[in-house]
């Protein structure tokens, strides 16, 4: 062995131990998210890395997708050396035992996006929440509709409004029950509002689905005014609006998210979906990851209930808000 080697050999131990020392100290979380693939949680996680590089802890990136996955990934953070996690949970009903389940494994808890529900049908209260103002942003949305139909000179004797429940999500209630609440409002006829109800998961097919169901039953309708709980309930419903052969110009879409629309803004010519309310995926990912990271480090307990606001983006802004926002380049 030359002489080069047997410098090398203990100096390269010495390297994986402290190594293995600044890992064993570094204070790690998880983040867990009910559906992966959209890019909405994409982001969150994009941006928990960056609170995580900032501050110097880890975060372990968990597909939650059902209750069975949820729970398993707690026994697995903890076995890790996890001390807390965010989640956006597939399911609110599953609050209390996500809270029992932690609580036996000592794992700090803060819900983001959708909050528990306790036994009792309520929210739960007690447990750290980072949530989007939904009855808010649903009132803006419902009244940029309104602005659009007249903006266009609409009678509104001649419109429906397709509204794209998922009434199973508290936080997708009060966007939606705001939505027509603040057209209502303006104007709108509460008779001409039409729901439809999405099933099981809100997806662009499931929210097709629940459109195409709608507009069979409203044949004579000739102009349209759509809201839903986020991005793809809006685009589900576009799509089954141009299926059935209403015109580009005689329908208006307005989404929440702002993440998951970026493809149809980007379309060369415009669709009828005009624009979504554009929420802070920043906060909600870097922010809850921050505060646990702090929770864990320091005992900083963060604010029970914080909420955030969002930015409206059409194809005439999205470009420089998203920019802004840090979300596009
Ligand atoms: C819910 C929705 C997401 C996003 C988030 C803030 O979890 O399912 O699409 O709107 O709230």
């Amino acid at each position: 062995m030359d002489c080069r080697k047997t410098l090398l050999i203990p100096f390269l131990a010495l390297a994986v131990t402290l190594g293995g020392l600044a890992d064993a100290g570094q204070i790690k979380i998880g983040f867990l998210v009910k559906q992966p693939e959209e890019p909405w949680f994409q982001l969150e996680w994009k941006f928990a890395d960056q609170a995580a590089t900032e501050f110097g802890f880890e975060v372990m990136k968990i597909g939650a997708t059902d209750g069975e996955k949820v729970l398993t990934a707690i026994d697995n953070l903890a076995a890790s050396g996890a001390q807390g996690f965010v989640i956006c949970t597939p399911d609110v009903l599953l609050g209390p035992a996500i809270m029992a389940k932690s609580r036996a494994n000592n794992l700090k808890v803060i819900a983001v996006d959708d909050r528990f529900v306790g036994p009792d049908g309520k929210d739960m209260e007690s447990v750290h929440y980072l949530g989007i103002s939904a009855r808010k942003i649903g009132n803006e949305v419902g009244k940029t509709l309104m602005e659009q139909v007249k903006a266009r000179g609409w009678n509104v004797a001649e419109v429906g409004f397709m509204v794209m429940t998922f009434d199973e999500l508290p936080t997708i209630q009060d966007r939606t029950e705001g939505a027509i609440e603040a057209a209502v409002a303006t104007g709108f006829p509460a008779d001409q509002v039409y729901k439809a109800p999405i099933q099981q998961r809100m997806e662009i097919p499931t929210a097709l689905d629940a459109a195409n169901t709608l507009l069979t039953r409203h044949p004579t309708v000739k102009k349209w005014i759509v809201a839903g709980g986020n991005d793809s309930c809006v685009l589900g419903a576009i799509r089954a609006l141009e299926g059935r052969g209403v015109k580009v110009e005689d329908a208006i879409g307005v989404g929440i998210n702002g993440t998951d629309c970026i493809p149809e803004l980007e379309k060369a010519n415009p669709t009828s979906f005009y624009g979504s309310f554009l929420l802070s995926a920043r906060e909600h990912g870097y922010l809850t990851a921050k505060m646990m990271y702090e929770w864990i480090k320091d005992g900083k307990e963060p604010p029970l209930d914080t909420r955030t606001v969002g930015t409206l983006i059409t194809r005439d802004t999205f470009r420089q808000i998203l920019k802004d926002e840090g979300i596009a380049d």
